[in-house]
């Protein structure tokens, strides 16, 4: 660590107790403990190329959030983020060796979860990110920087993991075979969504892009969503990507990078109750083309997870952050189990999905 986490606090005129925070795969999360206590996070520049770009979406995002909040009586401290300025007046602090800090408020008395028992957390979950879409809605698209290129391209990332097994930097090609065969069957799935989004039928929409379970903060005693967190990738998408992405982290049986494939299955309780509670508050703008690749969507969005951990096993774990040799593998191969159960299980995804339309 070339930083000294007490020098950057004072930076945000902040002198609290610092330790590390949170399981998120991309930045360094720390609470600061101080009255109140705050979150800082050093912004993973290796993945975002332009940590300015992506603080100002973050700042236009939260400011139209805090209307909308405003407008229908909520209360905009807790239920988006809010940026916290460095003595300079600045949304973010650059150090001397070129690393990004921001902080944002710590949302007291709220708690997030990697993986949930009951599936009634997922109703919340999926009105969480159905209101989230919605307060989106009229936010102006052209404002917003494509923070990652091709996030959710799915036969992007497909050429993506054909390019880091021509490269095999890490050797490890020759280990991955079923795998690698996997994805090849599967990517007669891949250009689903972008096929229909070239045609018109799925509109672009701002969507949050990375919906995973643990970038909602839930109310420690009534359950309920309370804010959306992890506002990096929001960008111009398509309702399918926040879908999808919710589901293959949500209604999950086991941990992310569980080892023991038998405990890992899709969960059609949880399933049905993000579909409840995401369609709820979507019924109005969903479009028939939508509908109909909802449950898809979930597929393809555990496929291309999947392929995104595979190909940064082959690159040497170099994207998502790792705790121990092979996670990178056994999260691909969970992914990929997911995507398989997902397609058994099509029909009665679809039916759900069509009870909740009416
Ligand atoms: P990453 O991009 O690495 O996933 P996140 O922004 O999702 O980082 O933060 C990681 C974790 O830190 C979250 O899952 C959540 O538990 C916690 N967290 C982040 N921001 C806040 C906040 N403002 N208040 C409370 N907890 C937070
Ligand atoms: C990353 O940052 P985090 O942990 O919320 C990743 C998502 C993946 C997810 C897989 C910017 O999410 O796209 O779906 O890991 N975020 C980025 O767990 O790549
Ligand atoms: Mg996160």
């Amino acid at each position: 660590m070339n930083y000294s986490l007490n020098e950057i606090c004072s930076k945000f005129d902040i002198d609290p107790t610092i330790g590390s925070y949170g399981n998120g795969h991309i930045n360094d999360t720390y609470l600061c403990q101080s009255n109140p206590n705050y979150i800082l996070q050093k912004i993973n520049n290796v993945v975002f190329k332009s940590p300015e770009e992506v603080m100002e979406n973050i700042s236009n995002v939260t400011k139209h959030l805090k209307e909308k909040i405003r407008e229908a009586g909520g209360d905009p401290e807790r239920e988006t983020l809010t940026v916290v300025p460095t003595i300079d007046g600045k949304n973010y602090y650059k150090d001397d060796n070129g690393n990004y800090f921001r902080m944002y408020k710590y949302i007291e008395n709220s708690v997030s979860y990697d993986l949930v028992e009951d599936p009634i957390q997922l109703y919340y979950t999926g009105k969480a990110f159905g209101k989230f879409q919605n307060m989106l809605d009229d936010f102006p698209a052209e404002k917003l920087h494509e923070t990652i290129k091709d996030f959710h391209n799915t036969p992007e990332r497909v050429n993506q993991l054909l390019a880091a097994m021509e490269k095999n930097a890490a050797g490890r090609l020759d280990s991955v075979k079923e795998e690698v065969e996997f994805a090849l069957e599967f990517r007669k799935y891949a250009s689903i969504i972008t096929d229909q989004m070239a045609e018109g039928t799925v509109p672009l929409r701002v969507t949050h892009n990375d919906t995973k379970l643990n970038n909602i903060l839930f109310d420690d005693k009534t359950n309920e969503g309370v804010c959306v967190i992890d506002l990096d990738t929001v960008m111009p998408g398509s309702m399918l990507y926040d879908f999808g992405d919710a589901l293959r982290s949500g209604a999950t049986s086991g941990a992310e990078d569980e080892t023991d494939l038998r405990k890992i299955w899709f969960d059609i309780a949880k399933f049905e109750q993000f579909t409840k509670g995401f369609v709820g508050e979507m019924r109005d703008t969903i479009t028939e083309k939508e509908a109909e690749l909802l449950a898809m969507s979930a597929l393809i969005m555990s496929y291309e997870c999947g392929i995104r951990f595979l190909a940064d096993y082959l690159n040497g774990d170099v994207y998502f952050k790792t705790h121990r040799e092979g996670q990178n593998l056994d999260r691909a191969r969970n992914q990929f189990k997911l995507a398989k159960n997902i397609e058994s299980k099509l029909d009665e995804l679809n039916a759900i999905v069509n009870k909740y339309l009416v």
